[in-house]
């Protein structure tokens, strides 16, 4: 039975669903899905599961079962993002493909890579096997928007969020003020188990004494990086807890206060603009996925620098009408939901693609 565009969408979702399973452990690498398909049925399927691990087609192909296989050849592959056809940490890609003999592969997005952007395609097409790519587009690069600018900035990707009160602040200078619902820290928590490290600055640490963690959500807990240009911070503060995360500490001055094996201090200067450095620090590191939880002067930084590419902003139904004020960004509004009596925003900067 041949494939209808309607089935297309329909495989090429699954690979979506299959990909978001691998989020929160593949970053820097792309959240990945693919399923085998033949006469409408589901022969074997896979996601790519951790940084280094195998591909999602590797994995698909492996599920089949033994009295399957020989329908292999006669299959659909659909990938939610084009084969690789270079040795990474991995084999390529399109070598399984050929060995396997599948002659028939559906994509939706072509993969940003340098390296490969559509040679993998191409080589595939250059031994006679059917390509189509653009199967629901959009989508497949939304799934891949992070590893998009991690591999084409060499940064990474930088998430912004806070809660504001009804008018538009987010909290008293040298105060703690809780703004949003409680429902609404189970979904932080659940976003900050999808996110490589965690960054606040030393006036959030000094007010809140914050955790960072995902206590309230079942997951790993990010890394954490501290902001603290004048060197005020000691490591009483819980974020430098030894706690199986990494902590990474910014500081222009060399402050004895912080120190511990799981810290890692860099030394920020005035010759470029600090969130420059940090970033390109971090990605060293592996960090692909960065979110910045506060306060207001770092996000401002980052905003002024148009380092930033998607904030979460958290509407709250809090009365607060004076003190500090909510950061603004102008970007795409992706999508709106309500959590509680909360409303969160999820706003996407284009212009750094
Ligand atoms: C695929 N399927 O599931 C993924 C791909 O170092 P490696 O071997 O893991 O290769 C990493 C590169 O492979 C990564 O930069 C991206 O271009 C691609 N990711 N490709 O065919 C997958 N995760
Ligand atoms: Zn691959």
């Amino acid at each position: 039975m041949t494939n209808t565009p309607d089935n297309d969408h329909h495989w090429i979702s699954r690979c979506f669903d299959l990909a978001r399973r691998g989020i929160g452990a593949v970053s820097p690498n792309p959240p990945v899905g693919a399923v085998l398909v033949y006469d409408n049925r589901i022969l074997g399927e896979g996601f790519h599961t951790r940084f280094g691990g195998p591909h999602a087609e590797v994995e698909a192909f492996r599920s089949v079962a033994d009295a399957d296989r020989h329908l292999i050849p006669k299959a659909t592959l659909y990938v939610s993002l084009e084969p690789c056809c270079i040795t990474g940490k991995t084999p390529p890609c399109t070598d399984l493909i050929l060995r396997e003999g599948v002659m028939d592969v559906r994509i939706s997005t072509t993969d940003p890579n340098p390296l490969i952007a559509n040679k993998g395609v191409e080589l595939l097409r250059s031994k006679g096997i059917n390509v189509i790519t653009g199967i629901l587009e959009k989508e497949g690069m939304e799934l891949i928007r992070s590893f998009q600018t991690n591999i084409l900035h060499h940064r990474p990707y930088v998430i912004l969020k806070w809660a504001q009160s009804k008018n538009g602040y987010i909290g008293k200078p040298d105060e703690k003020i809780w703004l949003s619902h409680p429902y609404t820290n189970i979904w932080t928590h659940k976003k900050r188990s999808m996110v490589d490290a965690i960054m606040v600055g030393a006036r959030t640490v000094l007010n809140d004494d914050p955790q960072l963690t995902t206590r309230d959500y079942e997951g790993r807990s990010p890394h954490r990086v501290i902001y603290d240009p004048n060197g005020i911070l000691s490591t009483k503060f819980r974020v430098f807890n030894d706690d199986g995360c990494r902590v990474f500490y910014f500081s222009k001055e060399e402050n004895f206060k912080v120190s511990g094996n799981h810290i890692i201090k860099f030394s920020l200067t005035d010759d470029s603009l600090h969130p420059e450095q940090i970033l390109k620090a971090l990605f060293l590191e592996r960090i692909g996925i960065l979110l910045i939880e506060g306060g207001a002067y770092l996000h401002n930084l980052f905003i002024e620098q148009h380092a930033w590419d998607e904030a979460w902003v958290i509407r709250t139904e809090n009365e607060l009408n004076a003190g500090i004020k909510a950061p603004v960004v102008k970007g795409r509004l992706k999508d709106q939901y309500d959590i509680g009596s909360d409303q969160i925003l999820t706003i996407l900067n284009d212009m750094n693609l």
